[in-house]
């Protein structure tokens, strides 16, 4: 079956004021001097970049609440992430968010769900990204998305385009994950959402884990969107990220993921987010990042 090749839109977001260290911010860049463009045109795509969001320095602004920092600054450009999403979808193509700390998943997610009547939401990650002001060990809002997408977190997080939930727990999966914070575990607990654990893909492998999981975020939907954060990688193949756990997905875990995932022909959006190129080694990140999207989006050995 020949896959459908929508026309993409290629958004970047330089955001780095949701992480704890500086750098993420320049993830964007990298993955285009990654050769992104070239790589889709090649895949024989049609491709719009239109450039990076405005996203403010930290250094020009203060942190007014510690439990939830740069929470202003980081809603405000979630909004106009949010709307660019949403026109995109509106205009017949298919948004390619780049990050960016794992903060523009709020906007990213609100424009993209904007537009379905149930969205689908696979989310990539080392981490839960679930955690709340109440439950957060750093204060840093890329802990926090996952919460704020199904309709936990502070309301100017939440009310991201005027609604919320924008998933439902029922259709949303974790895969990669082997670090929880313990309010995460309980909202895990609480929700009950399939989380596809570093051991659970031990001992099923990626492939079963990838055929549950589509099976989840397509039951009942309309789309489905793709949230990966490069630290779900093992730190070996994917060293520039700010938060990097040992044991994690290898390359081609990863990329079997992405394969059947374009397979499957269901996504609908994606973004790649938490490359830090301050902290990598010779591009290598951005690289693996461009590799990954190339399997989502259709490429094949024969
Ligand atoms: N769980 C930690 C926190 O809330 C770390 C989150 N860091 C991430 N998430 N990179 O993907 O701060
Ligand atoms: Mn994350
Ligand atoms: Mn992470
Ligand atoms: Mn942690």
């Amino acid at each position: 079956m020949v896959m459908e090749k929508k026309p993409v839109t290629v958004i970047g977001v330089p955001m780095d004021l949701g992480a704890g260290r500086r750098g993420v911010d320049m993830g964007p860049s990298a993955i285009r001097y990654a050769m992104l463009k070239e790589k889709l045109i090649q895949l024989g795509y049609e491709v719009e970049d239109v450039g990076n969001l405005h996203v403010p320095t930290p250094e020009t602004h203060q942190v007014v609440d510690p439990r939830l920092k740069y929470l202003k600054e980081i809603a405000s450009v979630c909004e106009t992430l949010g709307r660019t999403v949403s026109e995109t979808v509106e205009r017949g193509r298919f948004p390619l968010v780049l990050g960016g700390d794992h903060s523009i998943a709020i906007g990213t997610i609100a424009g993209a769900a904007k537009h379905r009547k149930r969205l689908g939401l696979i989310w990539f990650d080392a981490h839960g990204d679930l955690n709340t002001r109440e439950t957060t060990p750093s204060g840093n809002i890329h802990g926090m998305p996952l919460a704020v997408s199904l309709g936990y977190g502070h309301p100017d997080l939440v009310n991201c385009l005027g609604f919320t939930p924008k998933v439902q727990p029922e259709n949303v999966v974790l895969i990669g994950i082997r670090d929880l914070d313990e309010g995460e575990r309980k909202l895990i607990r609480q929700l009950g959402i399939r989380v596809f654990t570093m051991h659970d893909i031990d001992r099923l492998g990626m492939g079963a884990v990838m055929e549950e999981a589509l099976e989840i975020v397509t039951r009942g939907t309309d789309g489905v969107h793709l949230s990966l954060d490069l630290d779900g990688l093992d730190p070996k193949d994917a060293p520039g990220v700010g938060t990097p756990v040992e044991g994690g997905l290898t390359y081609r875990e990863s990329h079997l993921a992405m394969e059947m995932l374009a397979e499957a022909n269901v996504l609908t959006s994606a973004e790649f987010v938490e490359v830090n190129p301050i902290l990598d080694n010779g591009n290598r990140t951005a690289k693996v990042a461009v590799a990954l999207i190339e399997s989502a989006l259709g490429k094949q050995v024969i």
